[in-house]
């Protein structure tokens, strides 16, 4: 008989495609077997009554990561892979940032430092690159040859904006390679000239934040984004999409063939500029970029998940506390384009998901999981990740899908003094996570030892189904668009 070291029995699995009553056995942190009734196991875990789910992958997050003004995130890879377990993930990629002058070698090296003696999951970085120069584009290779496919650039901030050319020759590097490049759209000069009529007319609370930077500015900027890729023909990944406009670019981009991908995050499902306005200074807690806007655009994004216009909603997790440390690092009543940029969400992404997705019967269960798990594998190439299949990493969450809570501060176990979600009806929650065979969190226990997450190396992306789009102007085959005389 195959011995397994562990066995989870009883439990229903679901997965990206299905949803069945089967055990699983796991042998050297691999699933090996998915069967009705698997005997033995030096360990066996009851999952009755639950559901057995491959562990969340969070693909959008910053941890341990400064801003551009120099601000470092208040989460380190110990305690922002302690509660993305906590959420239910098994496995994240954050952002790996390079700041001007900085060489790739000295951003990965740095990144290395800080994720690989702390994490207490598996983890990947997405690139972010702000100075495409010449020596840096000769670096590039060297990163996807280490397994890092993906990198974002900002269409906005001074410090981070590399331009529609710097873009064009990101995205060609990026497909040469089988790279992804993900990107920030936001029109730069819109937003610049929106903060300064509101300096000027000294409108500086929150609640301006979400009014300065218009929908028109997100829209404007992911057709440009989709036309600079569309021009060479590489894949883009458009993230933390707010608007329904946006939304709808990406689905009647993707009916075309475009070799675009998308995601959402859940405070664009669940908060609305109304947070910005709270008393005080509270709505600083809801400062993030883009911003969050309001009820009708959160019923349109919500057809967006529901109908497939997006691969992930990721948590876009970016902890700022709510102190000097962080979101008042520039002063206790700073004007909002001085505030920190960002909210924390990480644990909360699934819970999240699954309570206002599965249960209020939006999403399917399979949905859930492709949303979850498996859309994020695919699209950045984790092979052996995002589903719940004999040789892939027993990367796994089984859900209480009975429990009911009300999100607090203390169960997002992050470094935080503050969670956009807290105080919401929560049901269905996380009750053990597992990277790779080893339990991480279990009954609201950390388990897992600091340090024990390893690198993912990622394959490229994968374009099957996308045939993209070949400008006639950059095409031999189509004589470079010329006309040719009969
Ligand atoms: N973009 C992000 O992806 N996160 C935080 C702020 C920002 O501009
Ligand atoms: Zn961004
Ligand atoms: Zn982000």
């Amino acid at each position: 008989m195959t011995e397994f070291d562990t066995v989870i029995h009883g439990g229903r699995v679901a997965t990206a495609s299905d949803l069945f009553d089967a055990d699983i056995g796991i042998i050297d942190g691999r699933i090996a077997a998915i069967n009705e009734n698997i005997a033995g196991g030096g360990r066996r875990i009851d999952a009755t009554g639950k559901l057995v789910m491959p562990g969340g992958i969070e693909a959008h997050a910053h941890i341990a990561q400064e801003s551009s003004a120099g601000l470092m995130t208040a989460d380190d890879y110990y305690s922002g892979s302690v509660s993305a377990a906590f959420g239910g993930n098994s496995s994240f990629i954050p952002f790996a940032a390079q700041h001007r002058g900085q060489s790739i070698a000295d951003v990965i090296a740095t990144y290395d430092g800080r994720a690989a003696p702390n994490s207490v999951l598996d983890y990947s970085y997405h690139l972010i690159i702000s100075d495409p120069s010449a020596s840096v584009l000769e670096e590039l290779p060297g990163v996807f040859a280490r397994g890092i496919t993906s990198f974002k650039v900002f269409m906005t901030y001074d410090l981070m904006n590399i331009g529609d050319g710097g873009m064009l020759d990101i995205l060609t590097v990026a497909k040469q390679h089988g790279a992804l490049t993900m990107v920030h759209a936001e029109n730069n000069d819109m937003l610049k000239w929106m903060n300064k009529r509101f300096a000027a007319a000294g409108l500086t609370a929150p609640k301006y934040h979400a009014v300065s930077r218009p929908e028109l500015a997100e829209e404007e900027a992911i057709n440009r984004a989709v036309s600079l890729a569309k021009l060479v023909d590489a894949p883009l990944f458009i993230v933390h999409v707010s608007t329904s406009g946006g939304a709808a670019i990406v689905q009647r981009e993707k009916l075309a063939g475009t070799k675009l991908f998308a995601e959402t995050c859940p405070q664009y499902l669940a908060l609305t500029r109304d947070d910005l306005d709270r008393p005080g200074m509270e709505g600083a807690k809801f400062i993030c970029s883009p911003p969050v806007r309001d009820k009708a655009t959160q019923d349109a994004l919500w057809r967006h998940v529901q109908s497939g216009t997006f691969e992930s909603v990721s948590s876009d997790h970016a902890p700022y506390r709510f102190d000097a440390t962080g979101k008042f690092a520039n002063g206790a009543d700073a004007p909002y384009p001085k505030i920190a940029n960002g909210m924390p969400g990480i644990a909360m992404r699934l819970p999240y998901l699954f309570s206002e997705g599965v249960v209020k019967g939006r999403i399917t269960l399979q949905q859930f999981v492709s949303l979850s798990s498996t859309g994020a594998a695919k699209t950045f190439g984790m092979a052996k990740k995002g589903a719940i299949a004999p040789g892939f990493d027993a990367d796994i969450a089984i859900w209480d899908p009975e429990a009911c809570r009300t999100a607090t501060l203390a169960d997002q176990h992050d470094n935080m003094n503050y969670s956009p979600f807290e105080g919401m009806q929560i049901e269905g929650w996380p009750v053990l996570t597992m990277n790779r065979g080893d339990i991480i969190v279990e009954n609201g226990e950390l388990k897992a030892d600091r340090g024990r997450g390893r690198f993912v190396p990622r394959k490229p992306v994968d374009l099957t189904g996308k045939p993209g789009y070949r400008a006639k102007e950059l095409d031999p085959a189509q004589n470079f668009g010329a006309e040719i005389a009969p």
